[in-house]
């Protein structure tokens, strides 16, 4: 096959033979390939990108009318960073759907190696069922499903209901570790504890004495948006505005202060109205949902407008600023927590 050199080194053909040759032998000379394998800085093949939810949303009622959610197993539409179309993928190693139930519907019971996070967008009287356990959803709240627990999701309200759904789906997949189950039924799980019962036992700042908790995730499953956004309003009045991040929180898990879960960070942050931050990058490609509020975020050359329940997603290593024109708070997840686990995360703050 004719193909373009990819260094100086293969237009010799003593080299070229030498190639093809190994080659059949499942060989392969590093030297042609090392400058691409090991970069200066990362070079990310995804692109930032925004999906604006008013486009989005006739899409997602459309897609109530072609498909249940029971034979759909979960009605989710996927986003698809437009560099890696027919991937399923956001970013390199996450992904992101929206997804629908509506008001009767049950997206039925099944568990899986990769762990979820919900983000609630709109709606109100759908639960989703944990590992035995219901929890109803408002929007903003902060939902975890952690790797290999058994959840199904169902709507007793009486509109419809969406959220954002991300999942480390494609780490479970990069290291070829993927175990998927179901009940054979596709009736609801009947819970064993009653709603707000690990809240109770691990959200409140108290932890059972001689607590028996081994999953490397939060064993707090919702983390309500009042309590998150009551927090950042009271902090307001009083914090030094940080020049990168406005007022920016991570979600933790209380048995050790680590992030929440154990594969995707997630941060939830207030911008006040007018604020600009400073140039910012970091080596986790980021996902961003606007919870309220207006702005703007400038990315490579891009101005992405974001307003309530638009989706954005931030490359590895593009520097960007945000700016709000209105009081915003944004909620974000990225796989920064395996970056950092692993010793490999990296930012940079810029002065302007
Ligand atoms: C999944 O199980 C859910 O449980 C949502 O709601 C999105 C995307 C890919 C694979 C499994 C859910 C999913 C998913």
């Amino acid at each position: 096959m004719d193909s373009a050199p990819t260094s100086k080194h293969n237009v010799d053909p003593a080299r070229q033979e030498f190639y093809a040759r190994i080659g059949k032998s499942n060989l392969a000379p590093l030297w042609e390939v090392l400058h691409k394998l090991i970069t200066a800085t990362p070079e990310s093949v995804i692109v930032p990108h925004l999906w604006q939810y008013e486009s989005l949303k006739p899409f997602l009622l459309e897609a109530c009318e072609l498909i249940t959610a029971k034979e759909a197993e979960r009605r989710v539409l996927i986003l698809e960073n437009p560099s890696l179309k027919g991937e399923s993928k956001i970013t390199r190693s996450l992904f992101a759907g929206l997804q629908t139930i509506l008001p009767g519907e049950i997206a039925p019971p099944h568990r899986h190696s990769q762990a979820a996070l919900r983000f609630i967008v709109e709606g109100q009287g759908a639960y989703t069922a944990v590992d035995g356990e219901r929890t109803m959803m408002h929007p903003g709240d902060f939902v975890i499903t952690p790797s290999w627990t058994w959840h199904d999701h169902g709507n007793t309200g009486t509109g419809p209901m969406v959220w954002l759904d991300g999942l480390d789906m494609h780490m479970i997949k990069l290291f070829e570790a993927s175990f998927r189950e179901g009940t054979g039924s596709d009736e609801a799980m009947e819970p064993e504890r009653p709603e707000g019962d690990s809240y109770a036992r691990y959200g409140a700042n108290m932890l059972p004495v001689e607590a028996e908790y081994d999953r490397p995730t939060s064993p707090v499953f919702n983390y309500p948006y009042d309590r998150s956004r009551e927090a950042l309003e009271t902090m307001k009045r009083r914090d030094k505005w940080n020049p990168w991040h406005g007022l920016k929180f991570k979600y933790i898990n209380p048995m050790n202060g680590d992030y929440a879960m154990p594969t995707i960070a997630t941060f939830i942050q207030l911008l006040p109205r007018g604020f600009k931050t400073q140039g910012y990058r970091s080596t986790d490609s980021t996902v961003f949902i606007c919870v309220e509020g207006k702005g703007r975020t400038q990315v490579a050359g891009k101005t992405l407008d974001w307003g309530p329940k638009d989706i954005f997603v931030i490359p590895s290593w593009e520097k960007h600023r945000h700016e709000a024109t209105e009081e915003s708070v944004l909620f974000s997840y990225s796989d920064r927590v395996v970056h950092e686990k692993l010793g490999f995360w990296r930012e940079q703050k810029f002065p302007n």
